[in-house]
Order: structure tokens, then C-alpha cells, then sequence
């Protein structure tokens, strides 16, 4: 086959606020503007999706309800449209995120394109709770562990991660790293001392966190941290996102903290605004596969007090740009926030290093390894 220049990529995602979601509709933004075309294949609009562009395209999957059927069968829904996409648009590539039902959907709608003589190869990235969470169940392993062997190339998005996919099931494919990346450029922003005033009106400093509000995101230890912090030092803190979680912290905030210093934003489109009016971002996670809202934090020049688990030490260095703590020590947290916040010339310090750590991540650094896998895996399918 000759090399193409430009390839038809189905990206195949979930489209909500998580993670994985992100990484996945930012690198199809990414890919699009380099001149690939881009499908995005999932059940609603990606959030991050912003307009379309001539060569991006959505197509939903919807899944209709049948009196028969308790639940609804998103993955065979998806395999069709899968088949359906491919062979219309003439796909070059699936790039599946997160292995439950992606990468075994992509598997199936690979093998019926084969019964028809297409040939299209799949690439499944693992972005941690469907290994660390969800796979750990023992319902899912067989087909987890079968769609990861089967993919034509699987990545996960930290070392951590790799080891932990290892670990947990018995993988005979090949594991490359492609950490999560980001547009360091998106988060060069003004300061916003206006904005800033509205959360802040006596120069407090802001700590935020933004999350799913799941229990593995540990949220109870971050209103442990700020109120040990607001007996130190005048601070506020800032809560971005929704989840299961929220409602209990919430109740809890309103019995154990002052009313104007505990803010609940919800759901933003965009936490670049947020991040930029802050001062520590404080991620007290259980497990974290990458922990793409430390990178955020990061590359708003925010410091980040985080824990020592999963992919996080890979992202957050001790004492340089933030500090890693054992999970639940909120001790440690306070004492490493205290540190950072009592001494302006050292918060300066870890602030311009964490601008230059997620550096490292930027796209540009990124997205020429997912372009050469796509590239490769596309003629080693060809050749074989
Ligand atoms: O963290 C979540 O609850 C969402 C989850 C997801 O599936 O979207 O995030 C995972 O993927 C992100 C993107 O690769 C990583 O940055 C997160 O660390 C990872 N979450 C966990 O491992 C808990």
C-alpha cells in the first residue's frame, strides 16, 4: 500500500466530562488540523467538540429502547454503527478509548468488515479506571483481556498504567506509553484580578479542585486540607465539577465551613479561567492513571498538592512543581500547602516549574507518536 499522507480516522469515545473523553476529542482536534479526517463515534456530542470543521465529523450512536430488553444493548448498536462508518466513509483506522465496550465493539465490527473482504485496524488506549476500577471486577476480565490481546496496537497513558494492565491480566501484546498531553498555549491567559476579586475579595488565595466528585477522586480529604489551611493562612476554595459524590460534600461544607468560602462552580465547558485565578490545586486522588487535571493544573502554572499513587509521580514532581503525599495523609497535604503558601518567592518557583513541566506534555511533543502508530499500524495491517 502506498503511504498516505493523511488518514480517515474513527475515534470512538466517551463523550462526557471524564478524562479519557477529553484526551481523546482534543487529540481528534489536533489530528483534524493537521489535515487527517477525523470521525468521532460515540452516543452524544463530545463536550469539548466546539464546531465542526470541514474535515470533523460526529456520528451519534442511538440506541432505542425495546419493551423486551431490561437493557439496552449499547454495544452491538455501536459494532453496527462501527461497521456502518468504516465502510461508508472508508476509515483507515479505529482508535477506540477505554477498553469496556470500545475495544471489544471495534474487535467485532473488525471481524464482520473481514466476512466482506475490508480489512481495518484497530488502536485501543487504556486510560486507568477501565483497568484499575472496572477491569478489576472479574465479570469484564475475559473480554478485557481478549480485546486488549486482539487489538493491532494498544497504549496506555502513563508507565503506571502499563504496569497495572500487566499486573492485573494476562496481556501477550505489546503496551506502548503515550502519555495524555495538552495545548500549553490554551492556558497562557492575562491575569484576571477582576475575576480573581469575585472568589477572593480580600486577596485570599484560591485553592481549587476539580473532579468527577467519584469516591476514588477522595473529596472529603480536600475540604480536611482547606480547613486546616484557612486556620494558617486566608484562603478560599473552589470546587469545579459534578459527580455522585458532590451532594454529601456539599451538605458537609455547609455544616463545617463558612458559607463564602467554599464555592460549588459545577460543570464549566472550560476550567482554564479557573485554574488561572489559582493559587494550589489540590488532587488527593486514591488512584490516578495520568491525572489529566494536575496537567491542567500545571500548565496554568498552578502548583499541585497531590498523592503518591498510580501515574501521578510521573506527572507531579516532589518538591519541584507540587508535592506527593501517601493517600488519605491530609497531615502531610497541609503541612506541603502550608509550605508553598507562607513563602511567596517558593510558590513563584514551583509555579514557573510547573509551567515548564507540562511543557513535556505539550501536544506537540504528543501528537507525532499517535501519528507514527497510526501510520505504522496501518501498513503493518496492509502488509500482513
Ligand atoms: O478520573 C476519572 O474518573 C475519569 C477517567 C476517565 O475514564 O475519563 O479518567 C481516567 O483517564 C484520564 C485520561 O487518560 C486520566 O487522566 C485519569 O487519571 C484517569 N482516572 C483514573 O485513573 C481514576
Amino acid at each position: 500500500m502506498q503511504k498516505k499522507k493523511f488518514l480517515k480516522i474513527g475515534i470512538v469515545l466517551y463523550p462526557t466530562f471524564g478524562g479519557s473523553g477529553v484526551v481523546a476529542t482534543e487529540l481528534g482536534k489536533e489530528l483534524a488540523s493537521k489535515g487527517h479526517e477525523i470521525h468521532f463515534i460515540t452516543y452524544s456530542r463530545p463536550v469539548r467538540l466546539g464546531e465542526l470543521r470541514g474535515n470533523i465529523f460526529f456520528h451519534e450512536v442511538s440506541v432505542s429502547e425495546y419493551p423486551l430488553f431490561d437493557h439496552t444493548p449499547y454495544e452491538q448498536v455501536l459494532t453496527s454503527k462501527l461497521v456502518d462508518v468504516v465502510k461508508y466513509e472508508q476509515l483507515d483506522l479505529l482508535h477506540v478509548h477505554y477498553a469496556i465496550p470500545h475495544a471489544s465493539a471495534a474487535y467485532m465490527a473488525q471481524q464482520i468488515l473481514k466476512s466482506q473482504f475490508i480489512n481495518i485496524p484497530f488502536i485501543t488506549t487504556l486510560h486507568g479506571t477501565d483497568i484499575t476500577l472496572v477491569g478489576k471486577d472479574p465479570s469484564f476480565e475475559p473480554v478485557i483481556t481478549f480485546s486488549i490481546n486482539n487489538s493491532n496496537a494498544v497504549t496506555t497513558v502513563s508507565e503506571s498504567l502499563k504496569q497495572d494492565t500487566y499486573q492485573h491480566f494476562k496481556i501477550t501484546n505489546d503496551i506502548k506509553v503515550i502519555p495524555n498531553f495538552i495545548c500549553t498555549n490554551h492556558y497562557n491567559l492575562e491575569n484576571n484580578e477582576a475575576y480573581k476579586k469575585r472568589y477572593a475579595p480580600n486577596g485570599e488565595f484560591i485553592i481549587t479542585h476539580i473532579s468527577n466528585f467519584r469516591a476514588v477522586k477522595r473529596v472529603d480529604d480536600v475540604v480536611r486540607v482547606f480547613n486546616r489551611l484557612k486556620k494558617v493562612v486566608p484562603c478560599r476554595l473552589l470546587f469545579v465539577g459534578d459527580g455522585p459524590e458532590r451532594i454529601k460534600i456539599e451538605r458537609g461544607c455547609r455544616d463545617s465551613c463558612d458559607r463564602n468560602d467554599v464555592l460549588f462552580l459545577g460543570h464549566l465547558e472550560s476550567t482554564k479561567e479557573v485554574l488561572n485565578i489559582s493559587d494550589l490545586f489540590i488532587l488527593p486522588s486514591e488512584t490516578e492513571s495520568f491525572g489529566l487535571a494536575a496537567l491542567e493544573a500545571l500548565a496554568s502554572r498552578v502548583p499541585v498538592i497531590t498523592t503518591n499513587s498510580g501515574g501521578l509521580p510521573e506527572v507531579v514532581d516532589h518538591g519541584v512543581n507540587g508535592f506527593l503525599s501517601d493517600v488519605g495523609d491530609v497531615e502531610d497535604m497541609t503541612k506541603n500547602a502550608l509550605l508553598l503558601l507562607e513563602d511567596k518567592s517558593l510558590l513563584e518557583t514551583f509555579s514557573e516549574n510547573a509551567y515548564k513541566k507540562a511543557l513535556k506534555f505539550d501536544i506537540s511533543e504528543v501528537l507525532p507518536i499517535y501519528e507514527q502508530l497510526y501510520f505504522d499500524t496501518c501498513c503493518s495491517m496492509s502488509c500482513s
